[in-house]
C-alpha cells in the first residue's frame, strides 16, 4: 500500500484511520474523502468531497492520485438503517459497488469492513466461529452478508484484491459513533465524565464483542499488508478482544468513578438488533491467517478511555 484513499473518512473510524495510515506511510499518500468537508482532515494532508455513490467523481479521484488501495468505510450503521432500510440499502451497497467496480478497472486493493451484525439468530452464539450459519434480521446484516459475498465474487472472478474484518463494536474517543447498537459502550465514557450518570439503552444482561480503536487500526494495516498467499479467508475474518455487557462496563467504571450511577432506559430496536449478535466471536482464523493479536482488554481500555475522555472535558471540547 502506498497510494491510499479513504472513503467515509469523517467517520468514527476514518477519521483515525485517516491519521494513522497517515503516520506510517507519510501525509501525501493518504487521500481522505468524505461526502462533507472536514477541516481536520484536510489540514493535515490531500482531502477531497467525495460521494461514493457517483462512480464518475469516484472513478476520476482514484485516478488522478494514482490510488492502488482503497478503503471504503462508507456505511448508514444498524440501528439508524431499521429506520430506512432502503436508504440503507443504497448507501451501504451502493458504496460497495462503486468500490468493487472501480478497484477492479483500476488495479486498487480493497479493505470494505464488515461486522458482528452479520450474524444472527441462528449463529452460534458464543464464540462464534469463523465459518458458520449468516442469517441477520436487519437491513444492516443483509449488507455487511451481500458485502462479504460480493467481495469475495469480485477475488475469485476479477482477481481484485479484496480484504475485510468483521469489526466489533469500536470504542474510541475522537470523533462519536453514530446510529449503531454498540454506540452505548462510547457514550457511557463520556457521560460517566460529564455528569456522573448514564441511562443505557442496551439491557444489563446483553453481551456484545467489543474492541478500542488502537486495535481496530492496527487490524486494518495488518491484514492489508499480509502476505496474500496465507490468506485462505478474504471476506471477512472474526477479530476479537474483549466481550462484557452494560453492567460489566458500569462496574469498571465505578473502579475509577465510584459514584458512576446507570439506569436505563431500553430501546427495543436496540435490544432486539443486541440480542440477535454473537456474545463473543472465535477469531483463530485471523490469528493464524494474518498474525492478528490485540493488545487491549477491558481494564486498560477503561483507564485509557476515562484519562482521554477527561482531558477532552477539561479543554471545554464537550
Ligand atoms: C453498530 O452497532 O451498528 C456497529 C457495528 C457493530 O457494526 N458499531
Amino acid at each position: 500500500m502506498k497510494r491510499i484513499l479513504i472513503v467515509g473518512a469523517g467517520g468514527q473510524i476514518g477519521s483515525e484511520l485517516t491519521a494513522h495510515l497517515r503516520g506510517i506511510y507519510g501525509n501525501d499518500n493518504v487521500v481522505a474523502t468524505d461526502v462533507r468537508e472536514c477541516k481536520f482532515l484536510s489540514e493535515q494532508g490531500p482531502f477531497a468531497v467525495l460521494n461514493a455513490l457517483d462512480p464518475h467523481a469516484y472513478g476520476y479521484t482514484v485516478n488522478k492520485y494514482k490510488i492502488d488501495t482503497i478503503f471504503n468505510l462508507v456505511a448508514l450503521l444498524s440501528a439508524v438503517g431499521e429506520k430506512d432500510p432502503q436508504l440503507a440499502w443504497n448507501i451501504n451497497m451502493g458504496a460497495l459497488m462503486n468500490s468493487l467496480d472501480i478497484a477492479r478497472q483500476y488495479g486498487c486493493a480493497l479493505f470494505t469492513p464488515s461486522s458482528i451484525g452479520a450474524f444472527g439468530l441462528s449463529s452460534p452464539k458464543v464464540k462464534t466461529p469463523q465459518d458458520t450459519l449468516m442469517r441477520p434480521n436487519t437491513i444492516y446484516g443483509v449488507c455487511k452478508v451481500t458485502g462479504e459475498l460480493l467481495s469475495d465474487y469480485y477475488h475469485s472472478k476479477y482477481g481484485v484484491d479484496t480484504r475485510s474484518v468483521r469489526f466489533p463494536g469500536i470504542i474510541s474517543n475522537v470523533t462519536l459513533p453514530g446510529g449503531g447498537t454498540t454506540d452505548y459502550a462510547v457514550e457511557i465514557f463520556y457521560d460517566a465524565v460529564k455528569s456522573g450518570r448514564f441511562t443505557c439503552p442496551v439491557p444489563g444482561d446483553v453481551y456484545m464483542d467489543m474492541m478500542y480503536m488502537p486495535d481496530a487500526l492496527d487490524a486494518c494495516v495488518r491484514l492489508m499488508e499480509a502476505d496474500p498467499s496465507k490468506l485462505v479467508h478474504r471476506n471477512s475474518f472474526n477479530i476479537a478482544s474483549m466481550s462484557f455487557t452494560p453492567e460489566i462496563i458500569r462496574a469498571e467504571i465505578r473502579k475509577h468513578l465510584p459514584d458512576f450511577e446507570m439506569d436505563y432506559k431500553v430501546d427495543p430496536v436496540k435490544e432486539n438488533i443486541a440480542r440477535s449478535w454473537p456474545d463473543s466471536m472465535d477469531d483463530s482464523c485471523a490469528r493464524e491467517e494474518w498474525g492478528w493479536a490485540p493488545t487491549w482488554n477491558l481494564e486498560t481500555m477503561t483507564a485509557d478511555m476515562l484519562e482521554k475522555v477527561k482531558a477532552k472535558h477539561e479543554k471545554g471540547l464537550f
